[in-house]
């Protein structure tokens, strides 16, 4: 008869259950340290293509926004085509309240660039944007109806981040 090792049933369950339980701390651990931040908690998501637009219902400024993204692991949402203006659409629609787009003019008033300070290429303004109200308006909002605004960065808009 073979002798009783390490590759018999009652053996290798033992190790699968010791493994178990380490993986669980494991993942414990990984749970903690991301606080619900992690991309998985923007439940309501829409893709196209390759990006992945998503919002939890929280909103903030343009800086907030930004940062909460940037947390998450994405970036704040930023269409280059009409079909991810789109997707975003969708998102703003289920909320009903307009979102920052990651598109400013901080830099060169009048010149609007993506987060990576490269010069936009498709735009979708509204009739009569960008008009630069008081001369006070750097960021990009996206309204309901898919159409973009420029805006003071410092309102309170609904947060949706691409990965
Ligand atoms: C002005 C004229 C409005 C326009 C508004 C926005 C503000 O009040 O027609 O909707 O500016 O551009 O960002
Ligand atoms: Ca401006
Ligand atoms: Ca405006």
């Amino acid at each position: 008869p073979k002798a009783e090792c390490c590759v018999t049933g009652k053996h290798l369950q033992n190790q699968i259950r010791n493994l178990q339980g380490q993986l669980k701390s494991l993942q414990d651990i990984i749970n903690k340290k991301h606080k619900g931040k992690t991309a998985k908690d923007f439940i309501n998501g829409s893709q196209i293509s390759e990006k992945l637009f998503a919002a939890n219902g929280s909103a903030g400024d343009y800086k907030t926004s930004k940062a909460t993204c940037s947390r998450a692991g994405g970036h704040l949402a930023s269409p280059r085509t009409s079909s991810e203006n789109g997707a975003i659409q969708q998102i703003i629609q289920r909320y009903n309240k307009a979102a920052y787009l990651d598109i400013n003019d901080m830099e060169t008033e009048g010149i609007f660039k993506y987060q990576s300070m490269e010069v936009i290429g498709y735009v979708n303004w509204a009739p009569g944007e960008p008009n630069d109200t008081g001369g006070g308006e750097d960021c990009v909002e996206m309204y309901t109806d898919g159409r973009w605004n420029d805006r003071s960065c410092e309102e309170e808009r609904l947060i949706i981040c691409e990965f």
